[in-house]
């Protein structure tokens, strides 16, 4: 259990982050947990990984690949024990072998959109979006990217090392350039934390004020997310959760405590409606966001959101 608790730590913390790699960590920490238990009795079996799979959702409530990959990994039809405990490490097996071939294909489908000359805007550190950006520049293509600041993590300084090792002329710029730089760029392209039944992105806070730009400047805006982001839940009407974080991220607790008549607002996430969307390029396709009910119920299996 010592495990799984540090994991979540960590996923809580944000030194494990980003949508995929947090749901590939819960995947994985959930396979080690029941690699572990000592248990003989089907009931008691599943009433721990029910406890451990609550922990690991309950550390961050905005990526929907958390939930989905804690409930395909935990889903098992056994009446015993060693079925059971089986059918979890085959289902973590297949999670994390599929995921890391979703960015692949991903980047793939994604490049064929990128074109020589082009200027891509991305925002936060998203290795979907990496995936299709390093994916196009390792083809040839000649194509630079501006990369926002991302406050107040700052996970744009993750993205600038990461195109500067793949050698890809990068412009930092701070958030709130975004509109001034927009005349510059040919697309957007970001990750997603969740997709909505609507065809809405949540993602990073800023995106929407990316796509809301590149709308009136008529740009491209590309979201790259596996179908594990797409949110069952929301066909049975539920909202994604977005998540506050807390002040000191923002500013200076001592500064804040001298003045007493401000507050910190710290959402980490916003929601882009689908009319800012060009596309969305999945593992299985690039798709209208309009069809990501579709996306669910044929690649994700909208069961998933009765379970557990
Ligand atoms: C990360 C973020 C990323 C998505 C997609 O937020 O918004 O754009 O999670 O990332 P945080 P990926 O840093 O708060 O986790 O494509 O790597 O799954």
């Amino acid at each position: 259990m010592q495990q799984l608790l540090d994991t979540a730590e960590k996923i809580r913390t944000m030194e494990i982050r980003g949508a995929g790699r947090i749901a590939e960590a819960a995947s994985a920490a959930l396979r080690d947990y029941v690699l572990d238990l000592k248990v003989t009795n089907i009931k008691d079996f599943n009433k721990k990984v029910d406890e451990a799979a609550n922990i690991l959702i309950q550390t961050r409530p905005t990526a929907v690949s958390l939930p989905n990959a804690v409930q395909i990994t935990k889903r098992h039809t056994s009446e015993d024990v060693a079925g059971a405990r089986e059918e979890i490490l085959h289902n973590a097996e297949v999670f994390l072998k599929q995921a890391g071939e979703a960015l692949e294909r991903m980047g793939k489908i994604g490049a064929k959109r990128i074109h020589d000359g082009d200027v891509i805007m991305t925002h936060c550190n998203s290795h979907a979006a990496l995936s299709v950006i390093s994916t196009a520049f390792k083809q040839g293509k000649d194509i630079s990217v501006i990369a926002t600041e991302s406050r107040p993590r700052r996970q744009g300084f993750i993205t600038i090392r990461e195109l500067n090792d793949y050698g890809i002329p990068t412009t930092l710029i701070v958030d709130s350039a975004v509109r001034y730089c927009m005349k510059e760029v040919d697309t957007v392209i970001v990750g997603a934390d969740a997709i909505t039944v609507n065809g809405a992105l949540v993602n990073k806070v800023g995106t929407s004020q990316l796509a809301h730009a590149a709308h009136e400047a008529r740009k491209n805006v590309l979201s790259v997310a596996e179908t594990f982001k797409f949110s069952p839940n929301t066909i049975l009407g539920d909202m994604i959760d977005i998540e506050e974080r807390s002040a000191d991220e923002v500013i200076d607790q001592e500064i804040l405590a001298e003045l007493p008549n401000v507050k910190v607002k710290n959402p980490a996430f916003d929601i882009t409606p689908a009319e800012y969307i060009d596309m969305i390029i999945t593992e299985v396709g690039a798709f209208p966001p309009q069809m990501a009910y579709t996306i669910i119920k044929e690649h994700l299996g909208w069961e998933l959101s009765h379970m557990g």
